[in-house]
């Protein structure tokens, strides 16, 4: 049996599956992890990690027998892709079967932005419905959502937003065949969006490309939106300008530190706040646990990989 480090912490139908197939070891628990690499580097000979998780190349060239990668998740900015591409070593993510509820979710944040949903639930419970109305909110009828890489995930997000009677626009590293604008300038489809959603890759490339100046452009009627990555978004940044009203509000199911959340923007009544939940159905992660369970089988088998990064 091929032996596997487990990297981050997994979902039990997730593990059942890959200990009955493999010897697992589990890094991210191990009470001591430099021994644990120290005492079985040379057997292990595939890594399982989550979407958000870190496979630092220090750790990797410890491991000289390792073949695979394969990530829980769509995104593998946490692997050195190129760096696996440089040794050998293949990687597999698990792409599309989570597009729709990452996108629902995107949604969702819309909604709960656009009519401060948190705020009327908090406004119910609290008793004071019993002393007033909640306060008129915004509809989204006829105002821009401006997606910020329209990917598979950006896509699917732009056809809810448009069953909402909003206007879709978009910007990315290039003009795609699609009936919606194109801004070559991020600050440019800020400065025109109601919405500002980011739908884009993690990693060195998109670090901070929301940042003080594309939210002062989104402007003091406009709404962040992130379902990507933390790592795209100046949290810093962004906790001023919701304290100071530059920007109406922000909707963020992903943030730098997870799963720590400054307390600042836990203070911002103007942002609405979930715990990287976006993937999180029953239905999607039992298909992503089987695409990693399968992935890793076809490689170990010779096969080709279902669904390659490199
Ligand atoms: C993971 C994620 O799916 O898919 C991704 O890239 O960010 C997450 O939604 C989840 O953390 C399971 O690994």
């Amino acid at each position: 049996m091929s032996e596997l480090l487990i990297l981050n912490p997994l979902p039990d139908f997730l593990l059942e599956p890959l200990r009955a197939r493999h010897v697992c070891h589990d890094y991210f628990h191990a009470p001591d992890r430099g021994a644990l690499i120290a005492d079985m580097a040379e057997r292990i000979r595939g890594i399982v990690m989550s979407g958000g998780g870190v496979a630092p190349v220090p750790l990797l060239e410890k491991l000289p027998n390792l073949r695979i990668i394969s990530v829980f998740g769509v995104g593998y900015d946490g692997v050195p892709a190129d760096w696996c591409r440089a040794h050998g070593i293949r990687v597999t993510n698990t792409p599309d079967v989570l597009t729709e509820d990452v996108a629902d979710t995107a949604s969702a944040l819309v909604l709960m932005t656009s009519r401060n949903l948190a705020a009327a639930n908090r406004h119910l419970l609290a008793g004071a419905w019993l002393n007033g109305p909640f306060p008129l909110a915004h509809a989204l009828r006829g105002k821009l959502a401006g997606i910020v890489g329209l990917g598979r995930i950006g896509r699917a997000v732009a056809h809810r937003l448009e069953a909402h009677g909003m206007r879709v626009a978009y910007h990315g590293r290039a003009r795609q065949e699609v009936p919606w604008e194109y801004f070559e300038s991020l600050t440019g489809l800020a400065a025109a969006s109601d919405f500002l959603i980011v739908a884009c890759p993690g990693g060195a490339e998109t670090r901070h490309l929301i940042n003080a100046a594309v939210l002062e452009a989104l402007g003091a009627e406009g709404t962040l939106i992130n379902i990507a990555r933390g790592s795209v978004v100046d949290e810093t940044a962004l906790i001023a300008a919701l304290q100071r009203g530059v920007i109406r509000g922000a909707g963020l199911d992903v943030f730098e530190n997870e799963p720590q959340v400054p307390r600042a923007l836990m203070s911002c009544e103007n942002a609405v706040l979930l715990p990287h939940l976006g993937s999180g159905t029953h239905e999607t992660r039992r298909v992503m646990a089987a695409l990693v369970v399968d992935n890793l089988a076809a490689h170990f088998s010779g096969k080709a990989l279902l669904t390659p990064v490199c």
